[in-house]
């Protein structure tokens, strides 16, 4: 491996190994893990599986396909051998910027083990060269920025593959750049991302500010522009319709290059709709085979067979719906087809929930996919439940067969072996490498339930992992934190479902009491990490609100002995990488029933951390499988908020008129101290919502949170029975990992191999 790695620094740079620098030998690392890569045959099976999605949010690739290429530990040892530091050299690769959250690090997850499980599966998406945007914290405010992310040494290889794409107005040609996704052990399969040759950087002005209208210019430069207007939207809708119909292109050209008879499409071919934004591929996959002379009615059943639909939220401003006009705008020969399917569609039932087109004329992306359609999936047990039961309960009626469940899982070898180098190690110490194949092995653990050695190891790795993330946040953000005292972590976007106001609410609370004399036994530090979507505004209000609590906990002496609040800006992969494994408390508080599953939660389990938590997504999966000992569960039942939603009697005032305590907490948020840091208009405008209309019920849990939350700080000093838990948590973290979940998909819903 060195004279392979001294080959290419020479040919590179003239340089070996001894007088390199840390980014040449970084550019080398990579060329040598793309010509390793080369040697691999790619993935084959009968059947092929195309996971369409806008986002794909990798992360880093570096040590992740060193791991999975099996060579981690020799290039490491390579490294130090000649004085280098593998973990130094693999920061300096930017972070590819093409996701947001959940469900682009799920599709990340997803290609992991659709290689390793050596199944032909390839991702297709969009090449965003901002992505989504960098987040800067400036005077208590989340400003948004570009995030150049493609430097000129990356994972892309450029092909000659391009398609012509036609708009109503337009056509552009495409690009087309492939990432190798390089299976643990086995498999190589591709994540194929579409791009414009005349996209320009330059158009955007101060923050991500743009001219939404020049399509050719911008078409790939952000994901998730602001739709709150209609030019917003209608560039949305270029955005998707670019990415399915060069998704269509490539599924046809690849057919054809097989020799298959197109007509036989669904017999070789399944394609995975993730979410509703790639919709547009059911109306533009009819639309090309019928232009191939297959009669329309064919076109139909050989487009519902191949397609299959993940559904990510009951949320129903998430559900997408796009006015026919827009439609028309963008893409008129769809709406023939559109038109035609809603007919069908109307033939089988005239009930308005699965209408395709609505009385406002708009198109359901969701109840198309699920019409045409053959599989339509939830992502944890719960979250399908409520799809069939109430949510799309008029679908579920009418195909039942259709409907399944796919609970969430992540890769365990970035969410372990990567970020947790030295757990995994352990681990393996005690139980051998099996889990790496099958992670229900993980439950070996349990033999070592009471073991004190085992225990303290734990607890030692965890302190380890704790005092790397506070030398992280002093290296980059110059703030210091006490690694001795409690780590309680919520990380993910930012949403009012998922209630960071609640934990916000929870740490005014505590404050409170602080001040009037009660004394926590031991300290703890709350860490947040979150985006806000830049039109958002009572996200971007919370994000305010903690930055000042923060400012007013670190001023104030008394206080700051025992709590310590700190947003970390920029939150991404990278961090995540960081925090979860120092994680002891991982705050899942969601209002029940509005998670359809989460996955952090999951990474926290994993690495050891205790689940806080309501009875939502996978958050009951874990409930069930770590038993009531080893979780923090609180708050109303999913059914009980969905009776509140039905009914209309939530009353937030309930919750506070008859309740100093809540009542004051609440109103810290505007109190003199906080206006005298923050803004009057930001503040306000949070306290009136959570005080007037509290859309998310935080008051209706925090009670229960608060109580919950104060068990775990108090459990937490009992250090043994603490690593009990951690230990508990780790050992059934095995059913999470995502191989078991694409071992599913496939058997259910792909059946690549037969
Ligand atoms: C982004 C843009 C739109 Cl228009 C709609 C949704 C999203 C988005 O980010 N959704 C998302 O991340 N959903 C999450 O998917 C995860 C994977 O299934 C779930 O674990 C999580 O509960 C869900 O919120």
């Amino acid at each position: 491996m060195l004279t392979k790695l001294n080959n290419i620094l020479q040919i590179q740079f003239q340089k070996d190994i001894d007088n390199c620098t840390n980014e040449e030998l970084y550019i080398a690392l990579l060329m040598l893990v793309k010509a390793l890569s080369k040697n691999r045959p790619l993935t084959q099976t009968k059947r092929k599986l195309y996971y369409i999605s806008a986002e794909f949010l990798i992360g880093k690739l570096l040590s992740n396909n060193l791991i999975n290429l099996g060579i981690y530990d020799e290039i490491n040892s390579l490294l130090q051998e000649h004085g280098k530091d593998l973990s130094i050299i693999e920061e300096i690769e930017p972070e590819p910027s093409l996701g947001n959250g959940g469900l682009g690090r799920l599709a990340a997850c997803f290609l992991d083990s659709i290689a390793t499980l050596n199944l032909s599966g390839d991702g297709i998406g969009l090449n965003y060269h901002l992505g989504l945007f960098k987040q800067k914290f400036i005077n208590h405010l989340q400003k948004e920025e570009a995030n150049p992310w493609l430097q000129k040494d990356n994972w892309l290889n450029d092909t000659n593959i391009g398609f012509d794409i036609q708009f109503k107005d337009f056509t552009v040609h495409s690009h087309l750049y492939d990432i190798d996704v390089i299976g643990y052990g086995q498999g190589l399969n591709k994540l194929h991302l579409f791009d414009l040759d005349t996209i320009d950087e330059n158009i955007v002005k101060e923050g991500i500010s743009f001219d939404l209208t020049d399509i050719k210019k911008n078409l790939t430069l952000f994901l998730y522009p602001d739709d709150s207007t209609k030019e917003g939207q209608l560039l949305r809708i270029y955005q998707q319709y670019f990415m399915i119909s060069n998704a269509a292109q490539l599924i046809l050209m690849e057919e054809k290059a097989k020799g298959h008879d197109l007509k036989d499409l669904h017999q070789h071919v399944c394609i995975q709709i993730n979410d509703t934004h790639p919709s547009m591929i059911i109306p533009e996959l009819i639309y090309r085979l019928l232009k191939e002379g297959i009669h329309l009615k064919e076109a139909v059943h050989i487009v519902t067979n191949t397609c299959a639909y993940t559904n990510h939220t009951i949320l129903a401003e998430a559900l997408e719906k796009w006015p026919m006009d827009y439609l028309r705008q963008v893409v008129p020969h769809l709406i023939p087809i559109i038109e035609i399917l809603d007919t069908v569609a109307f033939t089988r039932s005239e009930e308005e929930d699965v209408q395709i087109i609505d009385k406002e004329n708009r198109v359901h992306m969701a109840n198309m996919d699920i019409h045409f359609g053959y599989s339509i999936n939830g992502v944890a047990s719960l979250h399908t439940d409520i799809l069939k039961n109430s949510e799309l309960n008029a679908f579920y009626k009418l195909y039942p067969q259709k409907f399944n469940n796919k609970t969430n899982g992540i890769t365990f070898r970035r969410w372990l072996l990567h970020c947790n180098h030295e757990l995994s190690q352990y681990i393996q110490s005690l139980i051998g490498n099996k889990f790496l194949q099958d992670a229900t092995k993980l439950k070996e653990l349990l033999q070592y339930i009471n073991d004190e050695n085992v225990l303290s190891t734990l607890l030692k790795i965890k302190a380890h992992n704790k005092q790397k993330l506070a030398d992280y946040i002093q290296k980059t953000m110059q703030i210091s934190i006490n690694p001795n005292s409690i780590f309680d972590i919520q990380i993910k976007r930012l949403h009012e479902y998922k209630r960071q106001q609640m934990n916000l609410l929870y740490i005014i609370n505590l404050l409170l009491k602080i001040r009037q004399g009660y004394r926590p036994k031991t300290p703890i530090t709350f860490i947040f990490g979150a985006k806000a979507a830049p039109a958002y505004v009572i996200a971007k209000d919370i994000i305010h609100a903690i930055l000042c609590l923060q400012d007013i906990i670190a001023k104030d002496s008394i206080v700051n002995k025992y709590i310590q609040v700190v947003m970390i800006e920029n939150y991404n992969v990278s961090q995540a990488e960081k925090l979860i494994p120092a994680c002891d408390i991982s705050e899942q508080i969601s209002l029940a029933s509005k998670e359809a599953s989460g996955t952090g939660n999951m990474k926290m389990m994993l690495n050891g951390a205790i689940t806080l938590g309501t009875e939502d997504g996978a958050n009951v999966e874990i409930h069930q499988l770590v038993g009531d000992d080893n979780i923090y569960i609180f708050g109303e039942s999913s059914d009980n908020v969905i009776n509140h939603y039905t009914k209309q009697d939530y009353n937030v005032k309930d919750y506070y008129e008859n309740d100093t305590e809540i009542e004051n907490t609440l109103k810290f948020l505007i109190s003199k101290e906080m206006l005298s840091i923050g803004n009057a208009e930001n503040l306000q405008r949070l306290y009136n919502e959570l005080s007037n209309k509290d859309w998310f019920m935080t008051l209706l849990d925090l009670k229960s949170y608060i109580q919950a939350k104060d068990k775990a700080f108090h459990d937490y000093l009992n250090r043994q029975n603490w690593a009990k838990m951690s230990l508990t948590n780790i050992a059934n973290a095995g059913y999470f990992s995502s191989d078991r979940t694409i071992a599913e998909y496939n058997n259910d819903i792909w059946k690549l191999d037969k």
